[in-house]
């Protein structure tokens, strides 16, 4: 074992995620050692190193450990509330219809424009405080709700601004191409080169972003004008995903393939050949069962398609204030097992291994293996599903963000 290791955690059940194990790759009784913020050794509890070690040790009594959760999917900065508007889609009224009377994504958008960057932090604190009480310890966010450079930037800015607030890793993606803005009614074409032109150049050089994301369905950007967005992502040294085929097939999920996409999400009218463009890229589907429920769709993703493609599936939640307003990676978690027949071991993976792929992390994060950094959560359930099963408790006596305990604030 590495000689400078400063922390052992002992008799934990480590769900590793090793890929070629079966069952999350389940290590029972083991030990895992830390060295400053990366995992320096997994071994038997038994065996003769461990019994050898002088530093600080913690007994985990068979509790189970996992690599600190992932929310690869959120738009969790946004002012304003649409709790009304979701009332008036209880009573019958489409989302469609309530954007055409100026609701939707735009009176988000104005009511995040009309913000400074400090009061978008403190609206949006409370949502990733959620996501971390349940053990989220790497998040991505999008902007989306400014729409302008400026708008945009102070938006990403308010990103990073969380992540130096909070001990929690931020994935920070520029979502400008998610509505048109009402200055470009009519004119979408110079919206999107706006963004190809100087909103992704301005993000690239100010290092604000890691990827660039899009809303690839007919209510917003066709595939032709998402092509151009993603092709300048690329060339100003950007990542791209999409929001694609959540409302009908426009071939998005082709097209981030075909970019070489960290990640597809929704893919609920995803098809054969969608798949297997996502399986030959190695671009991770990205699920969102919030969305699917809070709109009361009918279209699953085709989940079997995705599996026997061999494709990569993640879980997040899609945290917004429309379409998915809620702050519980755990929730998402038991939607898709609920709703779209997701196995517990998927949603696992699926909130861990997967969603690290998704974010261009898998490198760090993601797994429990030697040299990985040491984000992980200690259980206290006596199975794995338990995770997913039991909603609303507080199961997590230890959460250790980059070596640091951090208690799960209450
Ligand atoms: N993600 C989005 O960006 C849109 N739907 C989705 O799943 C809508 C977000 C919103 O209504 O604010
Ligand atoms: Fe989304």
């Amino acid at each position: 074992m590495d000689p400078d290791a400063t922390h052992l955690w002992i008799h934990a059940n480590l769900l590793t995620f090793d890929r070629a194990k079966p069952h999350c790759g389940l290590l029972k009784d083991h030990a895992l050692a830390v060295r400053g913020d990366t995992i320096a050794a997994i071994l038997p509890t038994d065996s003769p190193e461990v019994r050898a070690f002088k530093g600080k040790i913690t007994d985990c009594r068979g509790k189970f450990i996992t690599p600190g959760f992932i929310d690869c999917h959120t738009h969790l900065v946004w002012g304003g509330s649409r709790a009304l508007e979701w009332e008036m889609r209880l009573s019958g009224v489409p989302y469609a219809e309530i954007a055409k009377r100026g609701g939707g994504i735009l009176s988000t958008v104005r009511s995040t424009r009309s913000m400074t960057e400090e009061q978008l932090v403190e609206a949006s604190l409370p949502r990733l405080e959620a996501l971390i009480r349940e053990g989220v310890t790497c998040v991505e966010i999008k902007s989306g709700y400014g729409l302008t450079l400026e708008d945009e930037l102070k938006m990403l800015r308010v990103a990073r601004r969380l992540g130096e607030r909070l001990p929690i890793e931020v994935s920070p993606t520029l979502l400008a191409a998610h509505a048109v803005p009402p200055e470009f009614a009519g004119r979408t074409d110079d919206y999107v080169s706006l963004i190809q032109h100087e909103i992704i150049p301005a993000v690239a050089k100010e290092r604000l972003a890691d990827a660039v994301d899009v809303f690839c369905e007919t209510i917003a950007f066709t595939h032709e004008q998402c092509h151009r967005i993603f092709a300048s992502a690329r060339m100003n040294g950007l990542a791209v995903k999409g929001h694609v085929d959540q409302l009908s097939n426009s071939r998005g999920a082709e097209l981030v393939a075909w970019h070489n996409g960290w990640s597809a999400d929704h893919l609920e009218y995803l098809d054969d050949a969608g798949a297997l463009a996502l399986a030959k890229a190695g671009t991770v589907a990205v699920l969102l069962p919030g969305a699917y429920y809070f709109l009361r769709e009918k279209q699953k993703p085709p989940v079997e398609a995705l599996r026997a493609a061999g494709v990569p599936i993640a879980v997040a939640t899609d945290l917004n204030p429309g379409t998915s307003p809620f702050a519980s990676i755990r929730l998402a978690m038991n939607m898709g097992c609920v709703l779209y027949g997701l196995t517990t071991d998927e949603v696992l993976a699926g909130v861990t291994r997967e969603a690290a792929w998704a974010l261009g992390r898998a490198d760090r994060l993601g797994t429990l293996e030697v040299g990985k950094q040491a984000d992980f959560l200690v259980w206290d359930v006596t199975h794995p599903a338990e995770i997913v099963c039991q909603l609303g408790t507080n199961i997590i006596p230890e959460r250790v963000f980059r070596e640091r305990t951090c208690q799960p604030q209450t």
